[in-house]
């Protein structure tokens, strides 16, 4: 029944815990709204032939509608669009939030191509492996201008930006392999920016998994390139506490709980953190990279406004590799409580 209703409507398969949910609402607005529009038409057909005029001098008489029909009308559309809404705002939800054992991958969009890197290691371009039935989070950020992220099989659909995370999820329910098409037009090439995700059985995944470790990737070497500062073989967050130190953070971030210049990386990732402006944020992988390329757009309660900016100066990967580096910094004890303050009082008081 579903594989037919996907041909009538021409849609591709589906082969995510999230393209059943869309599918579901899909087929609902469609199917009511076809329903719906093939009974006005009928009507009205109905109306021109059984209330035409008969005779010149012919009078249509005056019709009241009663409340009870006009009450009809307004209700059933009404409950129709809430119930949409309602199912629509649910999947929104399940959408925007990934599951707390999600796997992490970065993605990386550049003129036209994707890489993908995992925090344990392995590379790859254009070609993303996944395995099935394990919830999986993209964080995605963009080298030049803005792509965007789209697995027709999956449902899922997200803008990578240069300078900001963003991030999707996805559980991939067969092993296959599913086409990824860049749909936001970024140049020339923009049509031929193309990749797949390789979905692979828990087996094959340990495996490739295995068969990474050794380094027999053929492009591992290419992927790596933009991380030239570090040796290609250390893991994500090794590179970027190298990365870390080679561009001066640790002159005003210490990783050992005390407040410096700036707050400490320990237990950095996942804190409540107070802004200067009263407003609370939660520290995730967007808002360190947003800090790193825009540090004066939120300023910490009781530290100064003194960080410089990393725009321009990290690629995509190399600012991934330091946000992997403070996640790896993560403490239970010091993860709630909020950033104590500087060890010195800033000059502007
Ligand atoms: C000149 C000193 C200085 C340098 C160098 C510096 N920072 Fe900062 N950083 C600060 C200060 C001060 C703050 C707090 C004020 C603010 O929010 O801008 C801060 C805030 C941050 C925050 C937000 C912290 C939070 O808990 O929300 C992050 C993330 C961060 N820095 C990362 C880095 C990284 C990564 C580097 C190196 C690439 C770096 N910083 C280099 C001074 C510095
Ligand atoms: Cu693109």
């Amino acid at each position: 029944m579903n594989e037919l209703l996907n041909d009538i409507l021409f849609l591709p398969e589906r082969a995510s815990t999230f393209a059943d949910r869309v599918d579901t609402l899909h087929y609902f607005v469609v199917g009511v709204t076809m329903v719906a529009s093939l009974a006005v038409g009928t009507a009205a057909l109905f109306f021109f032939f059984r209330y035409r005029r008969r005779k010149p001098a012919q009078t249509t008489e005056y019709v009241v509608p009663s409340v009870k029909t006009e009450f009809l009308f307004v209700s059933l559309p009404l409950i129709f669009f809430l119930t949409w809404f309602a199912i629509g705002y649910r999947d929104f939800v399940f959408y925007t939030t990934p599951p707390k054992d999600a796997m992490d991958v970065y993605v990386m969009g550049k003129q036209w191509m994707w890489k993908f890197s995992y925090p344990e290691g392995p590379n790859g371009v254009n070609v993303l492996h996944v395995p099935a039935n394990r919830p999986v989070r993209l964080l995605l950020t963009s080298r030049d201008v803005i792509h965007s992220f789209f697995v027709p099989s999956f449902r899922i659909k997200m803008d990578a930006l240069p300078g900001r995370y963003t991030q999707t999820w996805f559980e991939a329910t067969k092993p296959g392999t599913y086409q990824i098409l860049c749909t936001e037009y970024c140049g020339l090439s923009h049509s031929k920016m193309l990749g797949e995700v390789v979905v692979l059985s828990a087996e094959d995944w340990d495996n490739w998994v295995k068969e990474q470790r050794q380094g027999k990737l053929p492009n591992r070497q290419d992927a790596l390139a933009d991380l030239s500062l570090v040796p290609h073989s250390a893991r994500m967050a090794e590179q970027g506490q190298a990365l870390a130190a080679n561009q001066g953070c640790f002159k005003c971030h210490t990783v050992n709980g005390e407040p410096h210049i700036g707050p400490t990386f320990l237990g950095m990732y996942g804190r409540l953190e107070t802004m200067q402006t009263g407003q609370k944020i939660l520290v995730d992988e967007a808002f360190i990279t947003q800090s790193m390329m825009d540090p004066g757009a939120y300023i910490l309660a009781g530290f100064p406004n003194v960080m410089p900016t990393y725009q321009g100066k990290l690629t995509g990967p190399q600012s991934a590799a330091i946000v992997e580096y403070i996640k790896s910094l993560r403490t239970p004890d010091i993860r709630t409580g909020a950033s104590r303050g500087p060890v010195y009082e800033p000059l502007s008081q």
